[in-house]
């Protein structure tokens, strides 16, 4: 690779802002292409390695029979995908999960349930999971649906890094895709984590027929949180047939996101949350490899690696490899700047400067 391979722009100190309008990411939205790109990378640049990208894995810890209506996934009770329900995984099988994940070079495990939220009884062993997989040196993600405020005191004595805890869309789209929580019981769960210590993964789904205000407001909600998440994921749906989603897109094609509509996307997540780490997740093995180039320039610097999701197919290591060997692309080894900013203030509520 050539010595000029990482162009950086100046490292910049600029306090991070969390009282972006509507307006202002609509405008952003609204740019020319190129021009919303440039900016993204611009941003990227000043607060990251640009041919960086951290590597995460997933596992299903608890799959499928979850009592929630979440309208595009395939392990609601209400979908008929055939995705059959299994029990709470074991401990030691989770742990052999993991270490071959860091063997693979992946840097962070996350471990999800198809929940509405875990019982207490669950909890000594989540627990154990927490313990084991940070005792192996990997960073630890849970996402295991609304927690309480003891069930969260329990996670961040455990030492759990991040916490997933997914808005997906809009305030005012929410109750389209799901009516079995409120915008604002994700909210609240999200505050919880935050006031625990532990580090926020909060994001959504683009492509489930929404509209441009929709995301305008999706990526709004996040970037005015208080304090913006350290993770932001930023999926594509995968259209699952049996799902209410997945089988509207089915009836109607049109109403697919299209690839430059997804980098914008991501583009203005990078631009608002420019100390985030923008995570490409799920929709990738979709995805051409051009369109997920374009998603790196405009500043995702974090993938799930692995040949599943949670339930769904993802790329797989060997075409990802590859494909970071055409890009110039190395996967991430030092410290996100959200924590590291951290670190160094200790804490940084109300929005950190690099
Ligand atoms: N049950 C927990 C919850 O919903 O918070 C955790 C697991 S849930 C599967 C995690 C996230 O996966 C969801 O919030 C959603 O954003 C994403 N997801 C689920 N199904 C998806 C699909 N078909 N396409 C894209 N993203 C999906
Ligand atoms: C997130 O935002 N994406 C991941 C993770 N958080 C838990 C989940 C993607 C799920 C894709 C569909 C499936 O595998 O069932
Ligand atoms: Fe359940 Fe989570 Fe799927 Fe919703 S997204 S149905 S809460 S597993």
């Amino acid at each position: 690779m050539s010595d000029l391979a990482t162009l950086e722009a100046p490292a910049t100190t600029a306090p991070v802002r969390t009282d972006w309008s509507r307006e202002e990411i609509a405008a952003l939205f609204d740019l020319p292409f190129t021009e919303l790109v440039f900016r993204a990378a611009q941003v990227h640049r000043e607060r990251h390695a640009a041919d960086e990208v951290q590597l995460c894995t997933l596992l299903s810890i608890k799959t499928g029979g979850c009592p929630e209506d979440c309208g595009y996934c395939s392990q609601s009770v209400k979908a008929e995908s055939g995705v059959p329900a299994s029990k709470l995984m074991e401990v030691q099988a989770v742990l052999q999960s993991a270490a071959q994940a860091r063997d693979a070079g992946s840097k962070r495990f996350c471990m999800g349930a198809a929940w509405r939220n875990p019982k207490d009884r669950d909890m000594d062993a989540i627990v154990e999971m927490v313990k084991g997989v940070r005792e192996m040196g990997m960073e630890t993600c849970m996402t295991l649906g609304m927690l309480t405020p003891e069930q969260t005191a329990r996670l961040a004595e455990a030492g759990l890094d991040y916490y997933n805890h997914n808005i997906d869309t809009s305030p005012e789209r929410y109750g389209d895709v799901i009516t079995t929580r409120s915008f604002q019981d994700r909210l609240d769960t999200l505050s919880r984590v935050r006031e625990a210590g532990i580090n926020v993964c909060s994001g959504g789904i683009v492509g489930m027929g929404e509209t441009r205000s929709d995301r305008v407001g999706f990526v709004h909600a996040l970037a005015t949180l208080e304090q913006h998440p350290e993770s932001v994921p930023v999926n594509a749906l995968v259209p699952v047939k049996g799902t209410v989603l997945g089988d509207m897109l089915a009836d109607t094609p049109l109403a697919k996101i299209d690839d430059i509509e997804f980098v914008r996307t991501v583009a203005v997540a990078r631009i608002t949350m420019p100390l985030s780490m923008v995570r490409l997740s799920a929709g990738r093995e979709s995805m051409s490899e051009a369109t997920q180039a374009l998603c790196f320039l405009a500043g995702a610097n974090s993938i799930f690696t692995g040949d599943k999701l949670l339930t769904a197919p993802n790329a797989g290591d060997d075409s990802d490899a590859a494909m970071f060997a055409r890009l110039g692309l190395k996967p991430m080894e030092g410290e996100e700047p959200m924590r590291a900013a951290k670190a160094q203030v200790g804490g940084c509520k109300g929005g950190c400067a690099a």
